[in-house]
């Protein structure tokens, strides 16, 4: 019998986060569930192991129904143009599926509805007629983002009918406080309507008791999860009165459709079906999902953990035929220049405009050194320019460049023998094996930020040895010393172009075509006499240009001017004073006024002495509008003047009532005009 211990596997499924095909990918989304997951996939394809990587578009739900209601295009139209547009960047950047699906697929509604029926078959769901917030006039049920409110939790005023995006808790729409329709600004109503709901009280003791044996989870992903449970686990609904979606295939249940985080992950099973089919072996897709022996991975943002690790794993246990993730290292989130990424509000890094002007891989180490795996975490360009400069170009690039054009000129472009090694050579060849360990242990634990600075180590190690053995003055005087500093240096370069696949794997092939490597990238390949002697290299361009400040300043000034465009400026108001009441405002004797005459008062810059006609008599009045108006400007405007005011001196002048103006947001000066004759009252 095949006995398979825990933690012992014979295959992985990776899987990433199905974006929503309702917008462009940006450097958030890379950051959080992709560019992670790609790491990790590489670093285990390169080990040999059996990993296979599924992702696709999340193209149903109220995401793709609003974009497609804000632009007045039809749903498939929105999830076509982004569907492509996605699976182009990600390409693009260098993420490597190997299959990339879509939840529009005819494949994944037939999986969908089947999955469903299982469960409805099985009794699992219960049947329960609620009143839902409804819109009168749009006339239609507010499920999920189609109503958005005050988080009951956090106090977040723009949380959404499913979810708080501040907080990530989950929330249905009759939670939310303040109410809003997305769709009309009203407040909604409520009426009655029937549903179906996934009880996951009744998975609570199996969800507890599998994630007790989780030990080697993410303390974050881990306490959100202890913390639903803490809170007992309520009925979900799995159904939604929407048109857009896989229909609920049940009687009575007709222009309803499956709630998108019921599908949505049934599309990693779907898109791993179609993979295999186009195999050619359309049953493999069983072992990634079936097998105990298999290892799944799911790479999240935060925002999605109540999902991967709460409810898809009861789906998953209510259905029986299905393994359980094994671990979802989620990401907290990244932010852009101190500011939360914000697609509506301009605020964000669209990697289709990064790639018109930058090479994918720089942007892919910067994100691995920043990578928010245990808090949120901030990208500027800056950072990007500094990492760059510093890491890539004056650490690796030039630990590259001069190990290879050094060997190039002084040893005929061939790797010299190792003659007679000290210590130091001995113990930095050595540093490629620690290293080495150092980035597998990383990698396995999910540190992937950490498995590149180990990786970088290697390199800053080479690059100091490099300095202190001196080649330029050893290829006079000590030529064997001198060809061991480039036998060392040709060995850690060769490991690096493996250990630094799954960050850089467009740079780490162009190393390895100089260091005359091949495309086949080996794990095991990384030791210290990966080289034989004589084996040839080139010294080939340079890795890592450097980016100037001119560079980095235009894609600074492109993100304000974005910003600027999608938000006008903030206006503040001032708020309303108390309540009077009617008795006390008509205490106040308020005229028409005529300006008669406008002169400065001397030492006095903001303060304008006019002398005002009110019909019955002639008034000194003292004004503070001095620096917005000139005192002929203003000659013969009629105005209004509060004439029972008590005379109040300023700067020397008795002003006997005052002007009414308006201050506007901004701050300047309006008088309130009228064409009424001096004298009238207003009231
Ligand atoms: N589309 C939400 C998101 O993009 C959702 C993920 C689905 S994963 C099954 O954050
Ligand atoms: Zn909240």
């Amino acid at each position: 019998m095949n006995i398979i211990m825990p933690n012992e596997h014979n295959r992985i499924l990776v899987t990433s986060a199905l974006p929503y095909a309702n917008g462009p990918i940006h450097l958030g989304h890379m950051a959080g569930a992709y560019l992670p997951a790609d790491f990790y996939v590489r670093y285990k394809r390169a080990r040999g192991e059996d990993v296979l990587y599924i992702c696709g578009s999340d193209e149903h739900g109220v995401p793709i129904t609003i974009a497609a209601e804000n632009t007045e295009k039809n749903p498939e139209e929105i999830v076509e143009k982004y569907h492509q547009a996605n699976k182009r960047i990600f390409e693009r950047f260098g993420i490597s599926f190997d299959y990339f699906g879509r939840t529009s697929s005819e494949v994944h509604h037939e999986t969908a509805r089947n999955f469903f029926l299982k469960l409805y078959n099985d009794g699992v769901f219960k049947r329960k007629t609620e009143e839902q917030l409804y819109d009168e006039k749009a006339d239609m049920f507010l499920p999920d983002r189609y109503v958005q409110g005050t988080c009951p939790k956090c106090g977040f005023e723009e949380a959404y009918g499913d979810q708080c995006e501040n907080c990530g808790t989950s929330l249905s729409p009759t939670e939310l406080k303040d109410p809003k329709s997305a769709l009309t600004g009203n407040q909604p109503t409520t009426r009655k309507t029937e549903h179906l709901y996934l009880p996951l009280g009744n998975f609570q003791d199996k969800l507890e008791h599998w994630l007790n044996q989780k030990e080697d989870w993410k303390p974050n992903v881990m306490g959100q999860c202890k913390s639903w449970l803490n809170q007992g686990l309520e009925d979900r609904a799995v159904t939604r009165d929407l048109s857009w979606g896989v229909p609920v295939p049940v009687e009575g249940m007709e222009g309803k459709v499956l709630y998108v985080w019921f599908d949505a992950p049934i599309g990693y099973i779907s898109a791993t079906k179609e993979w295999a089919a186009e195999q050619g072996n359309p049953e493999k897709w069983k072992r990634y999902w079936q097998e105990e022996d298999t290892k799944l991975v799911h790479f999240i943002g935060k925002d999605n953990i109540v999902f991967h690790c709460i409810m898809f794993p009861s789906q998953l246990m209510a259905h029986g035929d299905y393994i359980l993730p094994d671990n979802v290292p989620a990401n907290e989130f990244l932010n852009l220049e101190g500011r939360k990424f914000s697609t509506s509000r301009g605020w964000a890094v669209w990697l289709d405009e990064y790639l018109e002007e930058f090479e994918a891989d720089l942007m892919r180490y910067v994100l691995g050194t920043i990578f928010p795996e245990t808090s949120d975490a901030d990208f500027s360009w800056k950072d990007f320019q500094n990492k760059n400069n510093n890491e890539l170009a004056d650490v690796l690039g030039n630990f590259i460049n001069r190990t290879l054009t050094f060997t190039s000129n002084y040893f005929d472009g061939k790797v010299p023998p190792l003659d007679d090694p000290t210590a130091r050579d001995r113990e930095i060849l050595q540093k490629i094996t620690d290293q080495k360990e150092e980035v597998e242990d990383r990698y396995e634990r999910y540190r992937l930020r950490e498995a590149l600075s180990e990786t970088m180590e290697l390199a800053r190690i080479g690059n100091r040895y490099f300095t202190e053995k001196e080649p330029w003055k050893t290829r006079n005087d000590d030529r064997a010393d001198c060809g061991n500093t480039l036998h060392v240096c040709l060995q850690i370069s060769a490991a690096l172009s493996i250990l630094f696949e799954p960050v850089m794997p467009e740079k780490m092939k162009q190393l390895r075509s100089y260091l005359k490597l091949g495309d086949k990238i080996q794990w095991s390949d990384v030791t210290p006499d990966l080289l034989d002697e004589g084996h040839p290299v080139e010294a080939g361009d340079i890795l890592f240009e450097k980016i100037e400040d001119e560079v980095v300043q235009r894609q600074l000034d492109k993100l304000e001017e974005r910003s600027r465009q999608a938000e006008p400026e903030q206006k503040h108001y001032e708020p309303l004073k108390n309540q009077v009441k009617f008795n006390t405002f008509s205490k106040l004797d308020m005229r028409v006024g005529k300006i008669e005459k406008a002169s400065a008062i001397p030492k006095a810059d903001k303060l304008l002495k006019l002398d005002v006609d009110i019909g019955f008599e002639n008034r000194t009045l003292v004004a503070g509008i001095a620096q917005q108006y000139k005192p002929d400007e203003i000659i013969g405007r009629k105005v209004c003047v509060v004439a029972n005011l008590a005379p109040k001196e300023m700067m020397g002048v008795e002003s006997q009532g005052m002007i009414l103006m308006a201050q506007d947001p901004d701050g300047n000066f309006h008088f309130l005009e009228t064409d009424a004759e001096p004298g009238s009252q207003i009231s």
